[in-house]
């Protein structure tokens, strides 16, 4: 156990609030003028303008922003938005976190210090370790390091002991050998973000489609003649998705935004780079905004359905597509049973939105089937968010929005490689497939029990069952629920490793021993023996291509991730498997040759990746409505529509991002579009609500949530805002103390930290 005295939460310090009216039109010329602010504070003007050129160009490196896939033709003008820009000056920045850093600062003072300051302290530039029983972290070689590491790992009574946690940055080259590298040590436990991500995405489409990923290209986007956004904010997290919308637009589709907020993003948008469209205000996308509770679209699609089958039996064949659900979907007569047994006002009631919205959705969705249906975090951070997808899923089926140009599903993938970490077999459960496959090849006995997830791992942790975590990036403490009870778990470990570019609160929060292993950014070269090497990584739309930075690393002592794995396996397992690890460091091109073996889909992978636009991955639902079940049919699901219900004083609350955020990596204190500037401790409310409770704008109070036991996020300011009754929204990650651990999504495991209950108490 970790016996510093650190602080297990951030400060709950106020930076100052003030607040403006919210746009309702995303980007334009301020946007412009952020990315560039951002660059010059961080990187500097000509540098920076150098390495954006190259990002997302087909020579140039994959945004480390978001998983948005690259149009065939890129801008010169820069293929990049506002916050992809954020994200680069991020990386790129000219601070440093060195040996005298770490001489000044203790782990208890950083413990003190906001997200916001550790992040911007800079870019970490050789391995520390932070020794049993001191208060500062010290340098350490590189092959200190790895022994130190291998030698804990090697010593653990079980290999389930070790914990291997990744970040959907990861590039497919790295996550192919980690997940070797932790299934030779003898163990599943690979939890990643997206156990906390699209997971239920993932669950519910296998259930249903036969393939966890989504089923539509760029192209179908602009020829979709309706997109519902769903429980997604695109204007903040997937900007370039904005440019495609807009592309739908021109072409004559309509976009339906279904959000307990009016986000900016699916309102309208104003690209920057086309004077026209500055000039004339930017384009307006706003067909019809269902500004519904949270946690009410089962609800809400299904008022839909029982809309449109009541047009389906006022005159059959207008609402449905007969031929399409008898010939590739099965379950549709129970799942009919149950609509039937549906009242619309009934649903509508549910999500505190008047019927007419419902029906006039219902009245869009009737006769086409260029219908697509895209999702973020609103949908897959719920109790019930499986049931979500498949409703969704459900409302494509009935139009037979599958396997046709302008159709299908859409969940837009977070991390920029969280998609292509999975293909590349980083999962906790494993397929019996990718391991008979990983036997073969290597002639070792893959471990065939699940390992444990994110909110599995925390558990372990608790309860001394995890002794070694390792996380080849991301920020665990902070991404995860309940921060004090995972402050604790990590605490209880024996040795925390962090593969990372910058400091964050899970370099101070750590077990007894801890060590960083600095790597480069997705923007800096990488030269392996004398050879520029590059990495691959795959986008939402499953396109794989590849990603080549070109600028100088950080500092001379940092190491590639595809070399910190290799060398770590080669430290643990010495010649035992009869890998050649240090020939993988050499030349990634091996590591794709053991990845083309192993993974279906990458059949000469080295030639196709180097062509400029990579190359797609099969897709069965895609590529023709071929559904890869066991039947070959899709399945209607049938699922319940949860009540609305609270007692008095009680809010459903959810946890989002603000424009000026990467998940935990704070880039500053502006939520531009919402008007809410200069504060991340706030809470969102509907002045109706504010009102009942007897609060004015920027009172204080402090969140509490009652599940099971009094958690409480201390000094808020509540903000007037256009929210759904009866819901709030706070900012990930300060309100990640409210999310319960236990509180976590049905099959899928994702915490639901978009459907907390809390209380007010007033300061
Ligand atoms: N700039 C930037 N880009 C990012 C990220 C970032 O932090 N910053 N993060 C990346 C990652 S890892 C991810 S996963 C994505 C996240 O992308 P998003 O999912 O867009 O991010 P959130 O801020 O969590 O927003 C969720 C949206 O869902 C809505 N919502 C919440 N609950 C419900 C509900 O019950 N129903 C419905 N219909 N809507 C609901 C919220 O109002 C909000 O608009 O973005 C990726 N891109
Ligand atoms: N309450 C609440 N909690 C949430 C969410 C929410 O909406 N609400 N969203 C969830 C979601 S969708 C996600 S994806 C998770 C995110 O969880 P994580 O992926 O674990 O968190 P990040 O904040 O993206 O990780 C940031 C850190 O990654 C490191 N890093 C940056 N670039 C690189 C790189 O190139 N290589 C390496 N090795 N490290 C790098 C830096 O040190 C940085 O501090 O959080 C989840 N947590
Ligand atoms: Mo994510």
């Amino acid at each position: 156990m970790n016996q510093r005295n650190i602080a297990l939460l951030p400060p709950d310090t106020h930076t100052g609030l003030s607040l403006s009216d919210r746009k309702d039109r995303a980007a334009g010329i301020p946007a412009v003028i952020q990315s560039l602010a951002h660059i010059r504070e961080e990187t500097g003007v000509l540098d920076g303008i150098k390495i954006l050129n190259k990002l997302n160009q087909k020579d140039g490196f994959d945004c480390p922003s978001c998983a948005w896939p690259d149009p065939h033709h890129r801008s010169r003008l820069g293929e990049y938005c506002e916050n992809g820009a954020k994200a680069v000056a991020e990386e790129t920045t000219t601070k440093r976190v060195d040996r005298a850093f770490f001489a000044k600062h203790s782990v208890q003072e950083l413990g003190l210090w906001s997200d916001l300051d550790l992040g911007k302290s800079g870019r970490i530039t050789e391995p520390f370790i932070l020794r049993k029983g001191r208060d500062h972290y010290e340098p350490i070689g590189w092959d200190e390091a790895y022994s130190t590491i291998a030698q804990r790992l090697n010593g653990l009574s079980s290999p389930d002991e070790g914990i291997f946690y990744t970040s959907g940055r990861a590039s497919n080259e790295a996550a192919y050998v980690y997940q070797l590298f932790a299934r030779m040590f003898g163990t599943n436990n690979l939890p990643d973000c997206s156990n906390m991500c699209h997971e239920s995405s993932g669950t519910g489409l296998g259930e249903t489609i036969g393939i966890g990923k989504g089923t539509v290209s760029l192209d179908d986007i602009y020829a979709a003649k309706l997109i519902l956004v769903m429980g997604q904010n695109p204007g903040t997290n997937h900007p370039r998705m904005l440019s495609a919308l807009t592309k739908c637009v021109e072409n004559g589709g309509k976009i339906v935004s279904v959000n307990p907020l009016p986000e900016a993003g699916t309102h309208g948008f104003i690209d920057p780079q086309n004077v026209k469209s500055v000039l004339v205000n930017g384009t307006d996308f706003h067909t019809l905004h269902v500004g519904l509770r949270i946690n009410t679209d089962v609800a809400f699609l299904k008022g839909v359905m029982r809309l449109l089958l009541d047009k389906e039996d006022a005159s059959p064949g207008s609402a449905f597509d007969k031929d399409f659900i008898a010939g590739k979907t099965e379950g549709y007569e129970a799942f009919i049973a149950d609509l039937r047994n549906t009242d619309a006002q009934a649903m509508a009631n549910i999500c505190g939105v008047p019927i007419g919205q419902l029906e006039q959705v219902a009245q869009l969705v009737a006769g086409i089937d260029r219908i697509i249906v895209s999702w973020a975090m609103g949908l897959t951070q719920h109790v019930n968010a499986v049931a979500n997808i498949h409703q969704v899923v459900n409302l494509l089926l009935l139009r037979g929005a599958f396997g046709k140009p302008g159709a299908g599903a859409c969940p837009v993938r977070g991390h920029s490689n969280v998609q292509g970490d999975r293909t590349m077999g980083i999962f906790e459960r494993p397929s019996s497939s990718l391991l008979d496959a990983l036997d073969k090849r290597y002639g070792f006995k893959t471990p065939r029990e699940d390992g444990t997830d994110v909110v599995g791992a925390i558990e372990a942790m608790r309860d001394g069952k995890g002794k070694v975590f390792f996380a080849l990036g991301g920020n665990f403490i902070s991404a995860t629920p309940d921060s004090e009870v995972t402050a604790l778990a990590i605490m209880n470990c024996d040795l925390t490793v962090q593969v990372s570019t910058k400091l964050n609160r899970s370099h101070v929060i750590t077990g007894e021993e801890a060590i960083i292993l600095p790597c480069f950014g997705r923007s800096e070269r990488d030269v392996q023996n004398g050879k520029p090497q590059f990495v691959t990584v795959e986008d939402s739309m499953s396109v794989v291509h590849r990603s080549q930075g070109a600028h100088e690393p950080a500092s001379e002592h940092l190491r590639s991730e595809p070399a910190i794995v290799c060398e770590l396996a080669a430290a643990t397992f010495g010649s035992k498997f009869g890998v050649d690890w240090r020939g993988m460091v050499k030349n990634y091109d091996l590591i794709r040759e053991e990845v083309q073996a192993v993974i279906p889909g990458f059949d000469d992978y080295n030639r196709r990746v180097r062509q400029p636009e990579g190359f797609v991955l099969p897709n069965g639902p895609r590529d023709g409505a071929n559904f890869t079940t066991e039947s070959g049919k899709a399945h209607f699901m049938v699922d319940h529509a949860p009540a609305w219900a609270l007692a008095e004083g009680e809010y459903l609350m959810m946890t989002i991002r603000t424009h000026d955020q990467f998940n935990t990596t704070i880039y500053g204190l502006e939520d531009r579009y919402r008007g809410i500037h200069g504060e991340r401790r706030v809470v969102l409310m509907h002045a109706d609500d504010m009102a009942k409770e007897c609060l004015d704008a920027k009172d204080r109070v402090d969140l509490v949530s009652d599940h099971g036991r009094e958690r409480v996020a201390t000094d808020f300011f509540v903000v007037p805002y256009d929210i759904a009754r009866g819901c709030a929204a706070t900012y990930f990650p300060e309100a990640n103390v409210l999310v319960p651990l236990e509180l976590k999504a049905e099959r899928s495991g994702t915490p639901a930290s978009k459907s907390v209950v809390i209380r007010l108490r007033k300061r």
